[in-house]
């Protein structure tokens, strides 16, 4: 069978096992559409697409032309010759540019009617009709051949629904880009931010500086981890063991075309001037002089700028987006402290540090890009050292640094770790596949609200963005896992409105919308399995030490103090995040004591440990307890040595206890730190029974 009969059948099948019997009209249909549109209402009757729609244009051609194509790729049915509207009146679909005082004021906002007289989208814009499609195809896959009359009204609450994919630390390519902007085309998402540019891997072919690609694009190890652990070894195009790519200027061509068809914008971005470790191993002279090693790129050298307006001249001819994102995150300061070139431009520009430093280089690149027209986006730390007024801030640390920018007048997308890194685990991390730290599964993403009635400067939050970065996502398929279906939720918060959200509903949405995300051919986390939040945390636990006092010989880190010196005794154990409920030490290990306030028969000490290397919190070596009748004079009960490896990636949660029979008012818990990177300890709750 080839591929367009096997296609052909796969269509077949769905349309008519998208039917749903006993589903007659929409007040009895609940409504499948992700993002959930604003106003849904029922008329009587079905419209019959069986036999195919024949199409009909209120718009000029250059409108049509492109609509057309996309419905007659779409798996909506179509009359073969486009058919005539005269002959098959129930059977038109109207597309129609308006003005209408009914239409929603955004291009983006549609009026779909489905009538058994025929079906119509309306809108002010282009982009208007293609969603409105959007919601027509996902009805179809719903109803099939019957679709139930009604009448949707439908506009985004942001203009910037975004989804930004790293294909730098592994790298996807073109086609994989194409699929994921057909399903963000599906989701009504309308921004790809692609991070094309990292120390792991240059993916963008840069006319002129073929050094990028023959070396910047290539790397020793095949998943980033081999890179890391080996050492951050560049490789060359064509070498022995060499893992890399990259978009040529045809294959950016392809996206941007298609990307248009899609009413989707690409926003390209190039780091800088941080993350850069492959700029210096294809241009070793970008680097600093001062003899400290680091990633970022000389800002005393104009060589670095000369390179960098030239990058990204060739930017501005591939890619036609209004924003183009400089990256500007995590850049460390001690090369540039330590080098002559940017000590000299330092003194020269009257810069007092290296934020400063790094302001002005940023500030350089957004005078470059508004002189061509173009608007800046930078990552959160591009507004400490002093941001140009037209530049978009995208707050990625938490939310603070989109509030402050938002404050001060910039433009911002909100994209805050907690509810949008698509990296971080969606299920139980001692069962998911390894990922980034953090636990934010599919409610989680739907919670978020980027621009609540109380924040200051709402108005300037432009939309909200998922990210996936890729350090642990090596394949297609992976991608895909992690993308969906939070993504569907994503959608959601980006494109509907705040009210009227409904977790349950969108939860019954979303598995319909990843069981047909399946049949088109993506791997989706299975939601039906999902296991959700650690089942220790989910309830009380009523154990004897609840509300007793604890006396802290270590003092708890300020950065996760959880509930202070509740927090050990307060009858609730931690979920799988580590930054709630959890009490975090760093390089002190743990010594507390929990005071029973009377002498007591013990049978059972016990309090769990978290270790997560991504985030530097591992096992302690051991932990003892002891008792006390005046807590003076401890006697060691017993000493729980960690099984655990220290290496282990995979996160774990385990419990160190005792259990025997005692008699003790004072119980002291001692947790001795390994010696590993920053030695974190996080613990919770310390059980006596
Ligand atoms: C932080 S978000 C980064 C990325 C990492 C990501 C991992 C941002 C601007 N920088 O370089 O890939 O965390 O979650």
């Amino acid at each position: 069978m080839n591929r367009s009969m096997r296609l052909v059948g796969l269509w077949a099948a769905i349309a008519s096992s998208a039917a749903a019997p006993g589903c007659h009209d929409v007040a009895e249909c609940e409504s499948v559409v992700v993002p959930r549109p604003s106003e849904v209402r029922p008329l009587s009757g079905h419209s019959l697409v069986s036999g195919g729609l024949s199409l009909s244009f209120a718009t000029p051609d250059s409108v049509a032309r492109p609509l057309e194509e996309w419905v007659r790729r779409s798996p909506l049915p179509v009359a073969p010759d486009g058919g005539s509207a005269a002959s098959a009146p129930g059977h038109t679909l109207t597309l129609e540019l308006s003005q209408g005082a009914t239409l929603p004021a955004s291009a983006e906002g549609y009026h779909l009617r489905v009538h058994p007289a025929g079906i119509s989208v309306r809108s002010r814009g282009a982009a208007g009709l293609f969603y409105g499609l959007q919601t027509l195809l996902a009805l179809y896959e719903r109803h099939g051949d019957q679709i139930p009359a009604q009448e949707i009204t439908d506009s985004p609450r942001f203009g910037w629904r975004g989804l930004h994919l790293d294909v730098s630390r592994h790298f996807f390519d073109k086609e994989f880009v194409k699929k994921q902007m057909r399903m963000m085309a599906r989701l009504k998402l309308n921004r790809l931010h692609l991070h094309l540019t990292d120390a792991a891997g240059w993916r963008l072919e840069v006319g002129g500086f073929p050094e990028l690609t023959e070396v910047g694009a290539w790397r020793e190890g095949a998943t980033w981890r081999e890179w890391e652990e080996g050492g951050h070894r560049q490789s060359r195009q064509g070498a022995e063991g060499a893992y890399g790519g990259f978009f040529s200027r045809a294959d950016v061509e392809d996206i941007v075309a298609t990307a248009r068809s899609l009413h989707i914008e690409v926003v390209p971005e190039i780091e800088f001037p941080g993350h850069s470790e492959e700029v210096l191993a294809s241009m070793p002279d970008l680097a600093c002089r001062g003899g400290v090693a680091g990633g970022e790129l000389c800002l005393g050298n104009e060589r670095s700028f000369e390179v960098v307006e030239g990058v990204l001249s060739e930017v501005l001819r591939l890619f036609p987006s209004e924003y183009v994102h400089i990256g500007g995150d995590e850049a460390g300061h001690a090369a540039w402290e330590a080098c002559p070139l940017c000590r000299g431009a330092m003194l020269r520009e009257g810069l007092g540090s290296a934020a400063e430093l790094q302001g002005w280089g940023v500030r350089r690149l957004g005078d470059f890009l508004a002189r061509h027209g173009r608007r800046m986006v930078g990552w959160d730390e591009t507004l400490e050292g002093g941001l140009a007024p037209g530049a978009v801030v995208m707050s990625w640390r938490g939310e603070e640094g989109g509030r402050r920018a938002a404050a001060m007048g910039h433009d911002v997308v909100m994209t805050p770790g907690a509810f949008c890194y698509l990296d971080s685990y969606q299920d139980n991390p001692t069962t998911e596949p390894l990922a980034m730290s953090g636990y934010l599964p599919l409610p989680r993403v739907y919670s978020y609200d980027p621009a609540p009635p109380t924040m200051e400067g709402r108005e300037r939050v432009l939309g909200v963005q998922a990210n996936l970065w890729t350090e642990h996502v090596e394949t297609e398929d992976h991608a895909e896992y992690m993308l969906y279906p939070r993504l569907f939720a994503l959608a959601e918060v980006a494109w509907s409105a705040a009210e009227g959200k409904n977790y349950s509903d969108f939860h019954r949405r979303a598995l319909w919308a990843a069981s047909r995300a399946r049949t088109l051919g993506y791997n989706t986390f299975d939601l039906t399995h999902e296991q959700g939040e650690r089942h220790e945390s989910l309830r009380p636990d009523n154990h004897r030490a609840v509300g007793c006092p604890v006396a802290y010989k270590t003092a708890w880190n300020s950065a996760y103090p959880a509930e202070g010196a509740q927090t050990l005794t307060n009858g609730l154990r931690g979920p799988w995040s580590y930054k709630t409920r959890w009490q975090g030490f760093l390089g002190t290990g743990v010594d507390v004591t929990v005071d029973l306030r009377k002498t007591t028969d013990i049978g059972e000490v016990a309090a769990d440990f978290v270790q997560w290397h991504s985030a530097w919190i591992w096992m302690p070596e051991r932990v003892s307890f002891y008792v006390s009748e005046d807590s003076t004079d401890f006697r060691l009960l017993h000493t729980a040595e960690n099984g655990y490896p220290p290496d282990e990636r995979r996160p774990a949660w385990q419990t160190f206890g005792w259990r025997g029979r005692d008699r003790a008012r004072y119980v002291r818990m001692v947790a001795e730190a390994g010696k590993r990177q920053g030695g974190w300890l996080f613990t919770d709750e310390i059980r006596i029974n």
